[in-house]
């Protein structure tokens, strides 16, 4: 991969250049050089097909952060956004011969991330960085994001995907879809209620905002103090609602178990993780949401449980076409799981 690491704009040559991080989506590696550490990424360009206007959109929304960050913490906060590294060219990604995209971030290093929150303080603090996320971009206009993966969390349009998905696909995959009709029943019976935010967002009634949305736990990294240092993995950085970041934020923050965890007596929400996260998010953002903002909160953590098991469970039947897997049944158990978070979550919210 030294090929690919020569045309950034480094400080040294690579010293070292190993696999990192748990993404579904992109392949990562941390590159060392003598002085400093960055993390390169290979951008799947099947899933991100403008990758000039995911770099913009990444670019425009850091240099938004940076400067507010900065003004309310000094130059420490340069440390606090993620910053694209050029390549010899002036360039925020490079094509290889083979076709793929690739671009390098400086390394936001002696941080920590967690796929399952230890504390409820993690939960605080995390919540806190992702709160900031939302209203240092409230000024931002959304209109100048491009998005570039319409409808992602438009639950009217995955449901019609996983409409298409059971109803035609060909061949073994049949079986599949035969060997979940519980699942399909239930998400089926769950989508009037799931589909509830996204007619009042339609309506005007809610805030289009920037929006992080893939604010899963692990993509805010803390210190080993447990303080919310960086909100990390800007990719989906669209126009969106409120309810996308801190649904996605408590689904994965409050939850007893990981989202791939297969024994489902293990999966149920932590009644003090979800508080945790709950006031860390508001003690931020309250002052910036709108009364209908506010009231819709509670139901968007079953919302984005139920959005996620919708999409596995589409790719399940379509034959893992979109997320990585490590094993035959991984969408199949990941749906479940999050399917059975969204039921318990539906329960919070009332
Ligand atoms: C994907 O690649 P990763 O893990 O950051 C997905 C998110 C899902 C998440 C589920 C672009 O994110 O929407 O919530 O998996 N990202 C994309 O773990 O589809
Ligand atoms: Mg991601």
């Amino acid at each position: 991969m030294q090929h690919i690491v020569s045309r950034f704009r480094l400080s040294g040559p690579a010293i070292d250049v190993s696999p990192f991080g748990s993404g579904h989506i992109n392949a990562s590696f941390r590159v060392k050089t003598e002085e400093d550490e960055y993390l390169l990424q290979r951008v799947n360009h099947l899933v991100f097909p403008d990758i000039a206007a995911l770099s913009d959109n990444i670019q425009l929304v850091t240099d938004h952060l940076r400067k507010k960050i900065m003004k309310a913490s000094g130059e420490a906060g340069r440390q606090q956004t993620l910053q694209l590294i050029p390549t010899l060219e002036g360039r925020w990604w490079l094509k290889d011969q083979e076709g793929a995209y690739w671009r390098v971030f400086e390394f936001l290093s002696g941080l920590v991330s967690y796929d399952v929150v230890e504390t409820p303080e993690q939960a605080y603090a995390g919540a806190r960085s992702y709160g900031y996320f939302l209203r240092f971009l409230d000024d931002f206009p959304a209109k100048q994001i491009v998005p570039v993966l319409p409808d992602f969390h438009n639950i009217v349009s995955r449901l019609k995907a996983f409409e298409v998905a059971r109803t035609q696909v060909q061949g073994k995959l049949k079986n599949r879809v035969l060997q979940c009709q519980p699942e399909i029943k239930r998400v089926l019976a769950l989508a009037n209620d799931m589909t509830a935010i996204q007619r009042v967002w339609e309506r005007g009634v809610l805030k289009t905002r920037v929006t992080h949305n893939d604010t899963k736990f692990n993509n805010v990294l803390l210190t080993p103090a447990g303080e919310g240092l960086a909100v990390v993995d800007l990719d989906t950085v669209m126009p969106g609602i409120v309810h996308f970041d801190y649904g996605d934020g408590i689904r994965t923050a409050a939850a007893t178990a990981a989202e791939d965890e297969p024994d489902l007596h293990l999966i149920g929400v932590d009644r003090e993780k979800y508080t945790a996260f709950t006031e860390g998010y508001l003690s931020v953002t309250r002052d910036y949401l709108s009364e209908a903002e506010l009231h819709y909160l509670p139901q968007s953590g079953a919302l984005l449980a139920y959005i996620m098991a919708v999409r596995f469970l589409t790719d399940y039947f379509n034959g893992d076409v979109y997320y990585g897997i490590k094993y035959a049944e991984h969408n199949l158990v990941r749906g479940r799981n999050q399917l059975k978070l969204a039921e318990v979550l539906m329960g919070f919210s009332s």
